[in-house]
């Protein structure tokens, strides 16, 4: 029948390629080096390195699935999960970067750019000398991006635009600016506009006193009248299915990511249960804490071996978005259960920082709501199956 690794229960390594493994590898050896070391300092004191993102880029992590003549790996998406899982192992926020520039910026420039647009950004952008930021979000619409107020009136040669976005990761240290705006002059469709730092008009004030992603900035967009040309314009889409295009790829991530968040949760509570004694025998030696372990383990190899198929089917141009969102829901509320679980199991000593957990905790906290809340993924899925809608 072969061998038990408790590690790795469905043998994740064995169906990978060479490649994927070897990418997967200079990833973790990257976040564990580079990330980890400044993670507790960073999340305790809410500040950003923006050197993370020149570092990622170097090392390749930055538009993992464009293609290599600008500036990405032109790898698979079952690549861009295992790099997403790795840096998430050590932080949602840092994942959070990464992931953004990738799915949400670099991979609309790419798929609906022109070819002057792709030049101009793509390279900078994968090599991290810029940052960029996605705007969807506002102050009233959230869940529902189909009522957003951001507008583009039609200039000579151009548009303006007006409106505020919220909630914005990255934005105050961007220098790329990709933010989705209704067009009078299509129609009052909703279009993508790509927007640079320093534009009259343009600011993005920090959200101050998170507590969650606090090593992850996070901004607003404020554009008070900004006048573009008409090259700032994605050309080629339009409607919410723009945007829609980009979540996909980063709700797949994302997927990934929690999974490696959950498991740092998973590893550190069966090793705090071995190294600590109560009652004369360690933690890990009661039935109530090998319980919580094999739930742990079942939920983990289970939701990685999903994220896989549907990375394995997104790589065939075959995946369905509500695939995504079965495993964008389930590994992000799983994973926040394996972190409070893991908190609890810490006892005293899971509240403080230098354990982890708890900044774990908090950060999925997060990543459960964006990209699509936990309820609102339920509602897709709902609608999937019954041919009825219940968002409204
Ligand atoms: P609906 O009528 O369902 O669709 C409108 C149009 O969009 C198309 N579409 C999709 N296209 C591609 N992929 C998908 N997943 C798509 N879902 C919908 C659809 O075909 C239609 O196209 P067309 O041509 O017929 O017009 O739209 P709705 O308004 O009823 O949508 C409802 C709902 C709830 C599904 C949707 O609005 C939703 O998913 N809400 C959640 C919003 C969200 O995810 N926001 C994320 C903001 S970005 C973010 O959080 C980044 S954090 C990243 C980080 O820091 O890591
Ligand atoms: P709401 O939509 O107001 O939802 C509030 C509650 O109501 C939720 O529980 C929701 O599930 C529930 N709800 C909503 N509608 C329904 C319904 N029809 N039926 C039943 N329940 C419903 N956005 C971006 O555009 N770009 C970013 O880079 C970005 N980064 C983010 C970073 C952070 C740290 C955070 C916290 C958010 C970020 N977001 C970003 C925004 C994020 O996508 C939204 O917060 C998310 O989509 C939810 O929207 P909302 O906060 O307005 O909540």
């Amino acid at each position: 029948l072969g061998g038990f690794d408790w590690e790795d229960p469905f043998r994740i390594d064995g169906q990978l390629t060479e490649d994927e493994r070897m990418i997967r590898d200079s990833a973790r050896a990257y976040a564990t080096e580079k990330l980890q070391p400044r993670v507790t300092e960073a999340f305790a004191s809410e500040k950003t390195d923006p050197e993370i993102f020149r570092e990622m880029g170097e090392m390749g992590l930055l538009g993992t699935t464009v293609p290599e003549e600008y500036g990405g790996l032109g790898a698979g998406y079952v690549t861009y999960g295992l790099v997403a899982r790795e840096v998430e192992r050590v932080d949602s926020g840092y994942r959070s970067m990464m992931s953004v520039q990738s799915s949400l910026v670099m991979y609309p420039i790419y798929a609906y750019g022109s070819e002057e647009q792709r030049k101009k950004y793509l390279p900078k952008l994968s090599s991290g000398e810029w940052i960029g930021c996605f705007g969807l979000t506002e102050p009233d619409a959230g869940s529902d991006p189909a009522g957003m107020k951001t507008r583009a009136v039609k200039t000579d040669g151009g548009y303006r635009l007006t409106g505020s976005k919220m909630w914005i990761s990255n934005a105050p240290i961007a220098d790329v600016f990709v933010v989705w705006a209704k067009s009078e002059a299509h129609g009052g469709k909703i279009r993508g506009f790509v927007l640079d730092k320093g534009m009259k008009g343009l600011s993005a004030p920090k959200i101050e006193n998170k507590f969650s992603l606090r090593a992850s900035i996070t901004g607003e967009i404020v554009m008070d009248g900004v006048e573009v040309g008409e090259d700032a314009l994605l050309p080629y889409v339009e409607g919410l299915k723009g945007p829609f295009g980009c979540l996909n790829r980063a709700r797949y991530g994302i997927s990934w990511g929690a999974m490696g968040a959950a498991e740092f949760c998973w590893h550190a509570a069966r090793q705090y249960g071995l190294d600590r004694h109560q009652f004369k025998r360690p933690l890990a030696q009661t039935q109530l804490f090998q319980k919580k372990l094999a739930d742990m383990q079942t939920e983990i190899a289970l939701g990685l071996q999903a994220s896989l198929r549907v990375g394995r089917l997104m790589d065939e141009a075959n995946a369905a978005p509500e695939m995504i969102s079965i495993v964008k829901r389930n590994n992000c509320g799983k994973a926040l259960d394996i972190a409070r679980m893991s908190r609890d199991m810490h006892g005293g000593n899971g509240i403080s920082l230098e354990f982890q957990v708890i900044r774990h905790m908090v950060n999925l906290e997060t990543v459960n709501t964006y990209e699509g809340t936990h309820d609102v993924h339920a509602l897709i899925l709902g609608r999937a199956q019954t041919g009825l809608q219940a968002f409204f």
